[in-house]
């Protein structure tokens, strides 16, 4: 249970901003939830460079994160315990964030909000 918490942290807010260092050890990307979409709903990665995707939910609306076959994919422990985490997504309350890191090989990674009435809320990460 610790272990997991230390998956949640809060962070500063920032606004939708995909930010891809392609040339950078580590590619960091930021997601944001609104009420009710994801900012952005398309992102494109580099598949050489380790990814952390940061997920913050700037609604006022509980929000989800789940992207099972990124999870499956990136196969990485933290990303691991995401999955465990994620069943069936990884619920974001209003001004929470989540942070996580993986791996994915190259894809095309659909990522969703499964809450009641959410249905619209579907991004898509590109990993190339
Ligand atoms: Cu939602």
């Amino acid at each position: 249970m610790s272990f997991l918490n230390s998956l949640f942290r809060i962070t500063p807010l920032f606004l939708g901003v995909s930010i891809v260092a392609c040339d950078g050890p580590m590619q960091t990307v930021s997601l944001t939830t609104e009420d009710f979409r994801f900012v952005p709903e398309l992102v494109r990665v580099q598949a050489s460079s380790p990814l952390t995707l940061a997920v913050y939910n700037a609604g006022r609306e509980i929000h989800e994160f789940d992207s099972p076959i990124l999870m499956y994919a990136a196969k990485t422990p933290s990303s691991d315990a995401a999955m465990k985490a994620a069943s069936p997504g990884i619920v974001l309350e209003p001004g929470k964030s989540v942070q996580l890191a993986m791996a994915p090989p190259p894809g095309t990674y659909l990522y969703i909000c499964r809450r009641k009435g959410h249905a619209n809320m579907t991004g898509t990460l590109i990993v190339e």
